[in-house]
């Protein structure tokens, strides 16, 4: 049975047409008049050649004009592969070769003009054009076709290009909506980028339950003004948690993308901020388990529509919210084993009924022939009230193979003395970091999440 007979804004047209779909800033749009920009903007995009099937890079920074773009190039047939204008062009080339785009929608800063290796054929340069009214061309709602095709954030290699089909992206959303009961009477935040699945997420949570998506047209501590749900990731609601006012209206966060400090959820709990827990991936279209926080380490169980288990301490996952595969030179390659699962790469536990991520099995190194598991160290370290982040990154060692390094960020009055003194007696020798450092201003703020192999590159650069 499919959620939708129609794109979800057309529906919403027929259904509820003066409600708000959309607020940025001073505009609003409702359904009807969302639905007839998309009529024009879609029409606009079949005058420059795109039909169903067409597959259009889309980069930029989340922005309406963005949005609109999307869903119009929905409407329009494409699959849309959204990119994060800060890839470098080291990463962003071997990639468009490798997917091929037959058109790229630019919202962003240009690249240098003197990078090397164009990739050919260049895709060709879509505009954000509006069609005087709506063509005639059938718009055609495929519940089974890919939608959109999602870059992973692999911490080897290029990126991989997750399939996702309109259903597969619905069926996701309805597992969350239905967990934290989000209906048409709420709004949600647009807190995260779309090229990444949490952004992409709201989205379709929105769309699905016909509710309110809200731009944020201000920092995030003011943006969530007037918002009833948001999705954020732990070091968001850290900075927030330090702002003096509490945001007027909202009702729930989702939290995800990283392990999830207990302390960190009592603290918001405790401001007023409701706060859900989420584990999800790329592949699986975001949020897997979840559940209402409380004072525990875990993210609950499997949502309406995935299934969970673990083997060999590897979390493996499956059904309809999966993607349908990788997209790479012109076709789906599979995700899933040969046992018909997708194992994460993550090792994770059951604890009464809640699945608890233990951390990357890719993570994991030896000093000294122990394991070290780094995730492990940086949610001790965590607990410390004064610490906002920690990773845990090995650093070669003649001796020991590789040892633990600390790199924290640390609230205002935290003091890096203190901390190392208080985390040394509860962790073992071989897991105490040899080095501690404060995570440079530059790298602590970038992107949703920080890639390990950055730090690495960074803490290498400091020797
Ligand atoms: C975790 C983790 C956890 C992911 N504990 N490690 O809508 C949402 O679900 C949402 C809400 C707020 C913020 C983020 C989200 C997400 O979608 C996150 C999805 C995501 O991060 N996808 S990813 O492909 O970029 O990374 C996936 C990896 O992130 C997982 O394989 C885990 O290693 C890690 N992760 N949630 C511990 N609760």
């Amino acid at each position: 049975a499919h959620l939708l007979s129609d794109f979800p804004w057309r529906v919403r047209a027929q259904t509820t047409p003066a409600a708000i779909a959309l607020r940025a800033g001073e505009e609003q749009l409702s359904w009807r008049a969302l639905t007839q920009r998309l009529d024009r903007l879609c029409a606009g995009f079949q005058r420059q050649g795109i039909t169903t099937g067409a597959l259009v890079a889309l980069r930029g920074k989340n922005s309406l004009p963005l949005l609109l773009a999307w869903l119009a190039l929905l409407q329009a047939g494409a699959r849309v592969l959204p990119l994060n204008p800060q890839l470098p062009p080291a990463t962003l080339l071997p990639l468009l070769s490798a997917l091929n785009p037959a058109f790229m929608l630019d919202l962003a800063e240009p690249l240098p003009d003197d990078v090397p290796a164009l990739p050919r054929p260049l895709p060709a340069a879509l505009r954000i054009k509006y069609a005087p009214r709506a063509t005639a061309s059938p718009v055609i709602w495929r519940p089974e076709a890919i939608a959109s095709l999602t870059l992973t954030s692999g911490s080897t290699g290029l990126p991989k290009a997750a399939a996702h089909t309109f259903q597969a992206l619905l069926l996701s959303a309805a597992g969350v909506n239905q967990l934290i009961n989000f209906t048409a009477a709420e709004s949600w935040l647009l807190s995260l980028p779309l090229y990444h699945v949490s952004g992409q997420g709201i989205v379709w949570r929105w769309l699905l339950a016909g509710a309110c998506l809200a731009l944020p047209a201000a920092p995030l501590p003011q943006a969530l003004s007037g918002c009833s749900f948001a999705s954020l990731v732990p070091t968001q609601l850290w900075r927030l948690l330090q702002q003096p006012q509490r945001p007027a209206g909202l009702k729930a966060v989702l939290l995800g993308g990283a392990a999830i400090p207990p302390d960190l959820v009592a603290r918001a709990e405790a401001a007023g901020i409701g706060c859900w827990c989420g584990y999800g991936l790329t592949e699986s279209a975001a949020t897997v388990c979840g559940r209402r926080a409380g004072n525990r380490f875990g993210v609950g169980a499997a949502l309406a529509g995935r299934e969970v288990q673990i083997v060999d301490g590897e979390i493996w996952i499956r059904g309809a919210t999966l993607a349908s595969g990788y997209w790479r030179d012109g076709r789906l390659w599979p995700l899933t084993n040969q046992q018909g699962w997708f194992a994460t790469g993550d090792l994770g536990r059951w604890h009464q009924g809640e699945l608890q991520v233990l951390g990357r099995k890719d993570n994991l190194f030896f000093s000294g022939g122990e394991a070290v598991q780094p995730e492990a160290i940086e949610s001790l370290l965590m607990r410390h009230p004064a610490v906002t982040q920690a990773f845990i990154i090995p650093q070669a060692d003649a001796e020991w193979g590789a040892r633990p390094v600390a790199l924290l960020s640390l609230a205002a009055d935290g003091q890096l003395a203190i901390i190392t003194a208080w985390a040394r007696e509860q962790l073992a020798s071989f897991q105490r970091p040899v080095r501690w450092l404060l995570l440079p201003e530059g790298l602590a703020q970038g992107g949703i999440k920080l890639s390990r192999r950055q730090l690495a590159q960074w803490l290498q650069a400091t020797q």
